[in-house]
């Protein structure tokens, strides 16, 4: 049988050339197993704290009509929370409300005194978490799965169904950021309905605490009471108006805080499903939410306008769930 005979020179030329790939494979998983583990060392350390009020709040819907609403530090979402995955969350909670309520957040992993839950009342274990009026409580959380959450209180009141203090604007979002990812604009959408302690006539749907009067149909009747001036004063007071620019990518938190089934359509911007859909579009880019249900959509908008997005339900959308993206083009 014939064999192939290689040069000695060849030969010990390949076993270099072998022996250099080698090394540069060992070398590259080496180095980023240790900055991967110098950065999660880097955020280990850090601590998040964020300061809570429980406040009474009334909130301006329009035509007269007001909300009686609760809320963390006098907005409804209460602010967002951000943290590193790895870092320790820590909110700081005091309840300036006449009612017993607590901080309950959607996370995972944390110890059991900081549930914030009636179940806490019944071990005597973490029940200081449990705040009558007047007290306050630090509440300590350490996240480590990168994601969209939300906060709200976790004890209904005796004398309310467990629904009513998130109807009544005791909700906010917890966004973990993943500390390998760049960083991109993050906006937070809850989706939801308006609670029972309302003055005036009251649509009974809301995003970030803000309802339009009439929804679609009331910007007509707006149009034509008040002409654009008199919507435009609409913007953010009534109707939740997001600015963005031409070609430009930001994350959108959406959360259905409500008890109905929501679904979120955006006109001509690219939505894929970071959070659900693992950067899939929804199919006809429709965002379905079932209630307590969230998402993370990458929002880009290739054209410069004032885009309508609203809950695709065609009831919600002329009962107030209705909003605005302001885009410009990138070089204004
Ligand atoms: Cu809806």
């Amino acid at each position: 049988m014939r064999t192939i005979s290689i040069p000695r020179r060849l030969r010990s030329k390949r076993v270099l050339a072998v022996a250099a790939v080698g090394l540069l494979l060992v070398g590259g998983a080496v180095l980023g197993y240790w900055s991967s583990w110098f950065r999660q060392e880097l955020h280990a350390g850090a601590v998040r704290e964020y300061a809570l009020e429980i406040v009474a709040k009334d909130i301006e819907l329009g035509d007269g009509a007001v909300w009686h609403a609760w809320t963390y530090n006098g907005t409804v979402p209460g602010p967002t929370l951000r943290v590193k995955a790895g870092e320790t969350l820590r909110v700081r909670m005091r309840n300036r409300h006449t009612l017993t309520h607590s901080f309950h957040a959607r996370l995972a992993g944390f110890s059991f005194e900081h549930d914030g839950s009636a179940a806490n009342l019944v071990t005597g274990i973490g029940a200081a978490g449990v705040l009558v009026p007047g007290n306050e409580h630090l509440y300590e959380y350490r996240p480590t799965v990168p994601g969209v959450y939300y906060y709200h209180t976790g004890f209904a009141d005796r004398e309310h169904s467990g629904v009513q203090p998130e109807a009544q604007g005791l909700y906010g979002a917890i966004v973990v950021q993943d500390p390998k990812e760049r960083t991109l604009r993050e906006e937070v959408l809850f989706m939801g309905e308006i609670g029972p302690h309302t003055e005036g006539a009251v649509d009974p749907f809301i995003m970030n605490g803000m309802g339009f009067p009439g929804g679609r149909k009331g910007l007509l009747a707006v149009f034509h009471r008040e002409g654009n001036a008199g919507l435009r004063a609409q913007f953010n007071k009534t109707l939740p108006v997001f600015k963005a620019k031409v070609n430009e990518s930001f994350k959108l938190h959406v959360i259905n805080i409500g008890s109905h089934q929501h679904s979120l359509y955006i006109p001509s911007a690219a939505v894929p499903s970071l959070g659900v859909l693992g950067g899939r579009q929804w199919p006809a880019r429709v965002v379905p939410l079932a209630p307590g249900a969230a998402d993370t959509l990458l929002v880009k908008f290739t054209e410069p306008g004032l885009w309508l997005f609203r809950c695709h339900i065609p009831s919600h959308a002329d009962q107030g769930m209705i909003g605005l993206f302001e885009v410009s083009d990138a070089a204004r």
